[in-house]
């Protein structure tokens, strides 16, 4: 049995603790919060909760530390200090800060022996595996990525990290007559704002200053900034009512040319439709917690990604079972 610790119980820190029960091979054996852990109620029973000051006394007790916390300010911190004590899974975001997350990650869970894993979900992660799998198998072509419509939950709770906001959801808004372009196999090139437009939400503290908010998220570098985002400011009440889903998905897609002469064309898509962001994240997070602890006893250490793994590594079944009923 893997011993998983959950560290941030929110979204995402939930989906985990749902994914470790519907895994045969995996227990939790406790959750680390920034909330006095008296507050907090888990699902499973039994499972201690326990201040995340107090983390390093479960050094020995621990196989995997899955860290839920957000992109914008915890894992930046979190996953190369938590990667000094436990060997680590995160799902951070930031596409263009992952060479520099690697890094820092790296450099930590190599000088203490461990392995990590950064950047584990459906993207960065499953669409990050298909981007490689269509660009390496046709070589001559282009690949497009397309979100939604749904919610980003790195968005949103890049939004909730600004002073004045209480609660907010983005949703990520797919151009249909883009996706239906690249879909033709007319391979356009298409900027990052012809592809998407972006739709927040946002409860106000009172008194918060509803301009200033609204500047912050437009000009949100890594977020925002390249995008046309709309910004409503909602009360509690319909908040509530109108946006408590959390569904998303997308779309990977990529059109290249094969034969001598780039004579026949090809087109690969690879599609997800989640009823829950989070809920399907952590089952991702799950799996490649197992794969990652068969690398660690393969002697690897330091940090890895998705890319890294073996397939067959992810699944409860065994080589054979997988060769018989899967290959
Ligand atoms: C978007 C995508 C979603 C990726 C999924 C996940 C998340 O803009 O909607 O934050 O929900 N980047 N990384």
């Amino acid at each position: 049995m893997l011993k998983i610790g959950i560290l941030g119980y929110g979204n995402l820190g939930r989906g985990v603790e749902c994914a470790v029960k519907n895994s045969p091979d995996m227990e939790l054996a406790a959750v680390f919060t920034r909330r006095d852990p008296s507050s907090v109620k888990l699902l499973t029973a039994g499972v201690p909760v326990v201040k995340i000051e107090d983390a390093a006394n479960w050094k020995d007790k621990i196989d995997v530390m899955i860290l839920c916390g957000g992109s914008a300010t915890d894992l930046p911190k979190q996953t190369p200090e938590f990667a000094k004590l436990f060997n680590v899974v995160d799902s951070f975001d930031t596409h263009a800060k992952i060479p520099q997350h690697f890094a820092n990650v790296d450099a930590a869970a190599k000088a203490a022996g461990k392995i990590a894993m950064i950047s584990v979900g459906w993207d960065p992660g499953l669409f990050s595996l298909n981007r490689v799998f269509a660009t390496s198998f046709l070589s001559d072509g282009k690949t497009y990525t397309f979100w939604g419509k749904g919610v980003s939950q790195g968005h949103s709770d890049a939004v909730r990290r600004i002073a004045g906001v209480k609660n907010a959801k983005q949703y990520t808004i797919p151009v249909e007559s883009a996706l239906e372009t690249v879909r033709s196999g007319s391979n356009p090139e298409l900027s990052t704002r012809q592809k998407h437009t972006r739709e927040v939400f946002v409860v106000l503290e009172a008194g918060a200053d509803a301009a200033s908010v609204e500047k912050q998220i437009k000009t949100m570098p890594n977020y925002f900034d390249e995008y046309d985002t709309t910004v409503h400011f909602i009360d509690e009440e319909e908040f509530a009512k109108n946006h408590s889903g959390m569904a998303h998905g997308g779309f990977v897609i990529r059109s290249g040319k094969t034969g001598w002469d780039g004579e026949y064309k090809n087109i690969i898509e690879y599609s997800l439709k989640l009823d829950s962001n989070p809920a399907f994240t952590s089952s991702v997070l799950v799996a490649y917690a197992r794969a990652m602890m068969r690398m660690y006893h393969a002697g690897v250490r330091g940090c890895t990604t998705v890319l890294d793994v073996p397939p067959a590594y992810l699944s409860t079944k065994s080589a054979e079972e997988l060769r018989k009923e899967l290959l």
